[in-house]
């Protein structure tokens, strides 16, 4: 598996149709296996064949769309059940208990 994620910041998202305008502009983006635009914490987790694509074109596409992707603080995303990476991260997976560290 080559697939890389990211966790992406974005400013200018305001509502729900911003986020399926990023959306859709990060699918057609070569190399991209997956993408899920949080609207709260105004960021994009992208999921991505790092051998086709990269975290730059990923922005350069956000930015075409017309917001503004910070790829500077882009942060490795870690999916799945591996909570105490994500936690030693500073992330945490939406809609699940707080990973908790012993
Ligand atoms: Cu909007």
């Amino acid at each position: 598996m080559s697939a890389e994620f990211v966790r992406l910041p974005i400013e200018g998202m305001t509502c729900t149709s911003c986020v399926s305008h990023i959306t859709k502009a990060v699918r057609k983006v070569d190399g991209v296996e997956s993408v899920k635009v949080d609207l709260g914490s105004e960021s994009a987790v992208v999921g991505f064949d790092a051998t086709v694509t990269s975290v730059t074109v990923i922005a350069a596409a956000i930015n075409l769309a017309g917001y503004e992707p910070h790829p500077e603080q882009a942060a490795p995303f870690v999916p799945g059940p591996s909570r105490g990476l994500l936690a030693r991260l500073g992330l945490r997976h939406g809609g699940d208990e707080p990973a908790i560290d012993r």
